[in-house]
């Protein structure tokens, strides 16, 4: 409906810089290593891809915390590049597919969206609802934050750091919601409460299914199916049995298929325009482990563009 013809535009975003741990830069390197860009051409898409960003040069020589907060000059730049490459895949009629990294990737991904589409709602696949601000953080590592900062609601909006002043909250608390949540720290409860934003634990998964719980999440942010959607899709949604190469692993999570389910109903809408598919960290775990959970990331992107729908 938005994007005319199957035409992808890739963003490989080898980068680190919202979390501690090393390695999730390469995320996207085996991602392509592993052949998803032949699997993507093989599916009937034109592809552009120019080779992944040189995200690293865009690291300051210092970069003093604000705050509780680490690394901001860095994951400021690297999210304000990765927020333009976005728009222009977007208004060149692409869709745009980011490969992280870590998810404070997602600042940039989602403000490029929603700067070609503000009326674009976002579904969050996530272990963890990546809300906190600057004063709820306990970590003070981006990756955990990213929501918080999109979010046009007065209250956060005073909350933020003048690094990030080139981002604009455009995202409305009722466009956003939530699948696969089971590690949300207490202050980002209060949060999605006070600003009644839908979310679906993986309690809801298994009390309704997952069919009924990515309708209920459709019904909640795009009622008449007719907005663009972006999706951000945190690896770590999928149980560690399935997806065990990540930094913040937490057990309890999504099976193989209801990962897989999600984005073949999303990309089933027609509405998909902008797809991220963060914090596939191959250093972490053994080899088998890396296989699984690089293949599974290859995987999830192929049901976004339409794989396994007969
Ligand atoms: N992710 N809530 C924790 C924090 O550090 O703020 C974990 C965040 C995890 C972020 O997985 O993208
Ligand atoms: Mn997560
Ligand atoms: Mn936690
Ligand atoms: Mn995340």
């Amino acid at each position: 409906k938005y994007l005319k013809g199957k035409n992808v535009g890739i963003i490989g975003c080898p980068f680190s810089g919202g979390q501690p741990k090393e390695g999730v830069d390469e995320g996207p390197i085996k991602m392509v290593e592993y052949g998803l860009i032949d699997q993507i051409l093989e599916m009937g898409w034109n592809v552009e891809f120019d080779g992944h960003r040189k995200l690293t040069d865009l690291k300051p020589a210092d970069d003093p915390n604000i705050g509780r907060l680490k690394k901001p000059r860095y994951v400021s730049r690297v999210t304000k590049a990765v927020a333009d490459a976005v728009e222009s895949n977007l208004r060149r009629g692409q869709l745009a597919l980011t490969l992280g990294g870590d998810h404070s990737l997602a600042l940039g991904t989602v403000s490029g969206t929603l700067s070609v589409y503000p009326e674009a709602c976002l579904i969050w696949i996530d272990a963890h609802a990546d809300i906190n601000t600057p004063d709820t953080t306990e970590s003070g590592n981006l990756h955990g934050c990213p929501v918080s900062f999109l979010l046009a609601v007065d209250d956060l909006i005073q909350k933020r750091v003048s690094e990030f002043s080139w981002l604009k909250p455009r995202l409305r608390p009722d466009k956003l919601v939530y699948i696969g949540l089971r590690d949300v720290d207490p202050p980002e409860k209060e949060i999605l409460k006070k600003y009644g934003i839908k979310a679906f634990s993986m309690y809801h998964v298994d009390k309704y299914g997952i069919g009924k719980v990515v309708e209920m999440a459709l019904d909640a942010v795009n009622p008449k199916r007719d907005l663009p959607i972006h999706l951000s899709f945190d690896v770590d949604a999928l149980d560690p049995t399935v997806a065990p190469s990540t930094g913040t692993p937490v057990r309890g999570g999504l099976t193989f298929r209801e990962g897989h389910y999600i984005c073949e109903a999303i990309h089933e809408t027609g509405l998909l325009v902008s797809v991220d598919l963060m914090e596939v960290n191959p250093s972490l775990e053994d080899e088998v482990s890396v296989f699984e959970t690089v293949t599974v990331g290859c995987s999830l992107v192929r049901c976004c563009l339409g794989e396994t729908l007969l």
